[in-house]
């Protein structure tokens, strides 16, 4: 199961087409739109949420609530459209009083974008580099989370640092998968503690007035998870080099890391690795999910926790030095309406990515024509592991 987005963020619509779905899979277009809303929300987004109300239109692919196993369209309309006609109009001429993007931010794709394509206005490259394009992946994400759910398997995200707060944890890689989710959907930050929620927003308080935006790092955890789901043969099998490659692509994405992380190279193998243990209800299982759910590539059956670190958002209202591209002097970057923090909406982008790879993975292994022949391989899969541990 794949996806191809498409549109800009101030064009007519966003549309994203998802390829090898299965047939016969339930769709909730109310649950798509759900996911969409959450990840327009979040303390510290900017003005553009209160323009769009983002809402999915499925085109092909689903008939009476269910996919026919041919290519579903998705289309996000941009309501922010109507105020940009002219200035994104697909044929004409341009604007006689167009106003040029020719101050470059830092951090963004403005200038590199612009050497790239031999183009003089960076709004050629803004458009599409925008973390806009990420309401696209979070509707075409609605077909791989109802396959996943289908199959008992769950992703959720919760924000675990804005800036310099983070959420006090123990063990968040074999508790994380307990956390509630009414706590974490009703946090303005996806914050599965309230006190901590307080001081994020605290946080983004004080970076709004100073014109600054903040970073920070989330969580992915996907529980329901069978053992031996992805691969140890190829690099293409592996899922941490899937669920990397995934997780990179999010616009802002500066590291991912699995289980420890980064932490695993500071401590002895004793104390990163986790003992295998017999257990006569689950079978396999593990005394400690230090590897964040997998091991050779392949998952183990624990959960599955991913971290992953957001840099802050470019855009700043105390702007950076740039240089103007007409000329060449030294200027302020552009300023333009945008979010002081996004990193509880990139959470929810990011289990979008986490979706699409486990469902992948999941396509990969039991079969992909259609949910009954993948449910009995799933079963017959269940069953045979049972017998091993017996
Ligand atoms: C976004 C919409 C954009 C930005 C943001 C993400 O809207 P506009 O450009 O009209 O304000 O708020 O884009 C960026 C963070 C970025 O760096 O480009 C959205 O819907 O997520």
């Amino acid at each position: 199961m794949r996806y191809l987005t498409a549109g800009e963020s101030h064009g007519p619509c966003l549309t994203a087409i998802v390829e090898g779905v299965p047939a016969g899979l339930k769709i909730s277009e109310r649950q798509i739109n759900a996911d969409l809303a959450r990840r327009q929300s979040g303390y510290g987004r900017g003005g553009r949420q209160t323009i769009e109300t983002d809402t999915v239109q499925v085109t092909s692919g689903v008939r009476f609530g269910r996919t026919l196993g041919t290519p579903v369209c998705l289309a996000v309309r941009n309501r922010d459209w109507e105020n940009w006609t002219d200035r994104m109009a697909a044929f004409g001429d341009a604007p006689s009083d167009l106003a040029r993007e020719v101050t470059p931010r830092p951090g963004h794709a403005d200038l590199v974008g612009t050497l790239k394509t031999d183009t003089d206005d960076c709004r050629n490259i803004l458009e599409r580099a925008s973390a806009r394009e990420t309401a696209a992946r979070v509707a075409a994400a609605g077909i791989a989370r109802e396959f996943l759910a289908d199959l008992g398997v769950e992703v959720f995200s919760y924000v675990r640092s804005i800036g310099g707060v983070q959420l006090e944890e123990d063990d968040p890689f074999m508790s994380a998968a307990g956390y509630k989710p009414l706590d974490i959907e009703t946090s303005e930050v996806r914050c599965p503690d309230a006190r901590t929620t307080e001081a994020m927003k605290e946080e983004i308080k004080r970076a709004k007035l100073a014109g600054e935006s903040l970073g920070g790092t989330f969580r992915v955890v996907a529980t329901g998870l069978l053992p031996g789901v992805g691969g140890y043969a190829t690099a293409t099998d592996r899922l941490t080099s899937r669920l990397g490659r995934a997780l990179f692509s999010i616009p802002a994405i500066k590291g991912v890391e699995f289980g420890l992380g980064f932490e695993a190279s500071r401590l002895p193998g004793s104390q990163v690795h986790d003992p295998i243990v017999l257990d006569d209800e689950a079978g396999f299982v593990r005394a400690s999910n230090n590897a964040g759910g997998l091991e050779g590539g392949m998952t183990t059956g624990m959960p599955l926790v991913v971290t992953a670190a957001m840099k802050p958002i470019p855009t700043l209202m105390t702007p950076l030095p740039t240089v103007n591209l007409d000329t060449l002097e030294v200027e302020q970057a552009s300023r333009e309406r945008s979010d002081v923090c996004a990193v509880p909406a990139c959470a929810v982008v990011a289990e979008s990515e986490v979706s699409f790879v486990l469902a992948d993975a999941y396509l990969q292994k039991f079969g992909c024509d259609n949910m009954a022949d993948i449910k009995a391989a799933v079963k017959a899969y269940r069953q045979r592991l049972r017998t091993m541990a017996r």
